[in-house]
């Protein structure tokens, strides 16, 4: 495989193993952003292929190098669903559910982000761009800078960067913060994730910062700059237009309202069952909504598709213990013999049928408690073609930045979470449009193409920056 002059660095490989044992490209709106530009320039992308103790020879798929990391079974429990998801994942999304932290987990996590940046180096052609992706590879951009000073890097957070109160609980806080600032250009959802990584920066380290630049010193006596600043992720927006345009998904959509005794009004929540995204918040809100008999069932029901997610980790399995008591719960005192008050799905679905159930649903409801983007509040707009619909969406969701005409809610206060539900059923067509109109315009004008291209444009400037000094 010859070196690459562009590598993508991500925990997972943009492949999934089908039956057959073959491979095919993951659907994943990462892969369809990054999959164009690394074929064009046959780049290679550097990841893990999903099962533990599989070693693989480097292989393509679709034009795409892919070079495989392999995890054992115990790296995957302490590198992945420990310190990744049960460490920086809770800390990160302000200790909504609380942090644990072991050092064997870190150990595991500095030995398997060594073994990312040895193979994205020996991927790397001479002056090439690395792009690293997520909280699991934090400290890839410093080690690849150490092996390959030559290389231009940028790493890109697909999740929040916590307040300095809450990062400092963190107890290698010092080394996280080295390991991001080994990269050229590190992005960010929110311009407040940005400011919030500065302020670390400056009173852990006390490196000075100036607009999006931080001084970061070098082993010579002097310095470089590193650009931290947000770049909002987006959709493949045509792609959810085509969709949500085909007769057949358009009728699916009927049948599915149909098949639920055609309520006036459909309430639709999609998720990965996780304890960010506000499900429990939502579901005592319409709860007590039926409860005052200011709904019936008769007249609404709620779509609740949560895909299973991080299974063995144990506030996942308590989250969704909690979770379906609080819907049999409303079921068994709601539901009647025509009407069910939840519809639960814990099953991950084709994006045809995604878009069918957005094209089904009079109301999205995104009660995120935090959230770095939240594609799922982008995908229900790019998908509302008749401009019809109404976006419930967190403030503690990144999305809120851009989608301003959405109903934004704290879904904290479930009384504030309710009104915003009624408003929503009631709203007229009229406003309905007008808002749809302008979320729509906002979201295919800023898709994921022009995401990729403007980070690549700042690494770019980067490694011109570089050569010029
Ligand atoms: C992380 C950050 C940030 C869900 N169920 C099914 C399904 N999905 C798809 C959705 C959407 C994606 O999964 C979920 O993306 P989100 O952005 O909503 O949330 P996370 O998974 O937490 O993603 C997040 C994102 O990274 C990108 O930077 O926005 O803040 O946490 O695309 O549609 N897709 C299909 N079937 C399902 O059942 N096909």
């Amino acid at each position: 495989m010859s070196r690459a002059d562009l590598v993508v660095v991500a925990n997972r490989l943009p492949v999934d193993r089908d039956d057959d044992g073959g491979w095919r490209t993951s659907p994943g709106g990462l892969v369809t952003a990054l999959e164009p530009v690394v074929r064009r320039t046959r780049g290679a992308w550097v990841g893990w292929p999903g099962r533990a103790d599989l070693q693989i020879d480097p292989f393509t798929v679709d034009g795409i190098d892919l070079v495989p990391i392999a995890l054992s079974a115990d790296e995957v429990a302490s590198y992945y669903e420990g310190f990744s998801n049960d460490t920086i994942w809770p800390l990160y999304h302000d200790v909504i559910s609380a942090p644990r932290y072991r050092r064997v987990w870190w150990d595991a996590y500095v030995r398997v982000n060594r073994r990312f940046a040895e193979a994205a180096a020996s991927s790397a052609a001479p002056g090439a761009t690395v792009w690293v992706h997520d909280y699991q590879l934090q400290l890839v951009p410093s080690l690849l800078r150490e092996a390959r000073p030559d290389l231009t890097i940028g790493y890109f957070h697909h999740i929040p960067f916590p307040a300095y109160g809450l990062y400092s609980q963190l107890p290698w806080r010092r080394q996280v913060l080295e390991g991001l600032l080994g990269a050229d250009v590190i992005g960010f959802q929110r311009v407040a994730d940005a400011g919030n990584f500065a302020a670390c920066v400056r009173r852990l380290l006390h490196y000075e910062t100036k607009a999006s630049g931080i001084r970061v010193p070098t082993a010579d006596g002097g310095s470089r700059t590193t650009l931290a600043r947000a770049f909002p992720i987006s959709i493949d927006a045509a792609a959810y237009i085509e969709l949500a345009q085909r007769p057949e998904v358009q009728a699916r959509a009927r049948e599915i309202r149909e098949s639920m005794g055609s309520p006036r009004t459909v309430l639709l929540g999609v998720d990965r069952l996780d304890y960010t995204k506000g499900i429990r918040h939502r579901l005592k809100a319409y709860g007590e909504l039926l409860s005052e008999g200011r709904l019936q069932v008769e007249d609404v029901t709620l779509v609740q598709v949560a895909s299973p997610s991080r299974e063995r980790v144990d506030a996942y399995v308590q989250l969704r213990d909690e979770i379906e008591q609080t819907v049999s719960r409303i079921n068994g005192d709601f539901d009647t013999l025509g009407h069910t008050a939840i519809r639960y799905l814990h099953q991950t679905h084709p994006r045809e049928e995604m878009v069918a159930l957005y094209l089904a649903a009079d109301v999205m409801l995104v009660t995120a408690l935090r959230d770095g983007m939240n594609l799922v509040a982008k995908e229900y707009v790019a998908s509302r073609i008749d401009n019809r619909g109404v976006l419930i969406l967190s403030e503690f969701a990144g999305a809120a930045d851009e989608l301003g005409m959405a109903l934004r809610v704290n879904p904290h206060d479930i009384d504030a979470l309710k009104q915003a539900l009624m408003r929503a059923i009631e709203m007229p067509g009229a406003e309905q449009g007008r808002r749809m109109r302008a979320l729509r315009r906002r979201v295919v004008d800023n898709d994921i193409d022009l995401w990729s291209r403007s980070f690549l444009d700042a690494l770019e400037a980067a490694r011109r920056h570089k050569e010029d000094a």
